[in-house]
């Protein structure tokens, strides 16, 4: 199967060893160098229970990782569609350091905490180009029940029409969570490390408890497009991405028109004034 049709059956695509190992484990040992902690002793972990590590390091995406810069030109229809500033990989890890550990450990399911479609930075619609993708990258292995994020791959159709009925945009503020509740395909990532996952943007994902003492180290990179996606082509000649809302919405075109203001921040961080919907 290739890439492209991996993604319209599935809405994600899995890249096994996509980056190095050695890259990997070079950008995790620095990290403990920086922080000074010692992954043998929890009593030198971080207090929260989830943090962002500080960015130190940054790589062009084609640099660190041929596989996904493939896959991701592949997915949105070449690199001159792709927003130049969304191709790097950089080392602001997405920590889970022991989420929930004391917990009894609960799998995915509707009733887990935290699901959400990303892309906190700009106003919502069908076409939007800001969040594109939605790519885990997996610096250590994660194996059951140690953090790895949960996602629900079914929660795609019912995103991308509830973002139909709203041509005049929503805030990133939505509460999208309310779709698990048409979901039945819930999933736990588990990876080794150097692994990408590419999924839908509009894919609910969730945080899982961390109770195997160890630190889950996974980034998520948006990437993002130049313009607008088109779902009226007249040659028929769709992206995978597009052809995924197509297929979601069961359509074979849409004349679809935005009646709001698109909005964002340049500079990828949270919209503030927008009021829940
Ligand atoms: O930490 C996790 O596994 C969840 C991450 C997440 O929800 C996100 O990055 O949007």
């Amino acid at each position: 199967m290739n890439i492209r049709e991996e993604f319209l059956n599935n809405y994600l695509v899995h890249l096994k060893g996509a980056l190095s190992r050695s890259l990997c484990e070079d950008w995790v040992q620095d990290y403990f160098t920086r922080t000074g902690i010692d992954e043998s002793d929890p009593g030198t972990f971080p207090q929260e229970p989830d943090l962002f590590s500080e960015r130190s390091r940054t790589i062009p995406m084609r640099e660190a990782s041929p596989m996904t810069w493939d896959a991701v030109c592949e997915l949105l229809g070449g690199e001159d569609q792709i927003e130049e500033r969304t191709l790097y990989f950089n080392n602001s890890f997405n920590l889970n350091i022991n989420n929930g550990a004391h917990e009894v450990w609960k799998g995915p399911s509707s009733e887990s905490p935290g699901w959400h479609k990303d892309g906190w930075f700009f106003r919502h619609f069908l076409d939007s180009p800001e969040q594109a993708l939605l790519c885990l990258v997996i610096w250590r292995d994660i194996q059951p029940r140690s953090g790895g994020t949960f996602f629900a791959p079914d929660s795609v159709p019912p995103i991308c029409r509830d973002l139909l009925a709203h041509p005049e945009g929503l805030p990133h503020t939505r509460g999208w969570g309310r779709f698990i509740h048409e979901c039945k395909d819930f999933r736990e990532l588990t990876a080794e490390t150097g692994d990408v996952f590419i999924l839908h943007p509009f894919m609910l994902h969730a945080p899982s408890q961390n109770p195997c003492g160890r630190i889950r180290f996974m980034n998520n990179k948006v990437v993002s497009l130049n313009k607008p996606m088109q779902f009226n082509q007249p040659d028929g000649n769709y992206t995978a991405l597009e052809a995924s809302i197509l297929q979601a919405l069961e359509v074979e075109s849409l004349n679809f028109h935005i009646t709001g203001e698109r909005k964002r921040t340049e500079d990828f961080s949270c919209m503030e004034e927008e009021t829940a919907a």
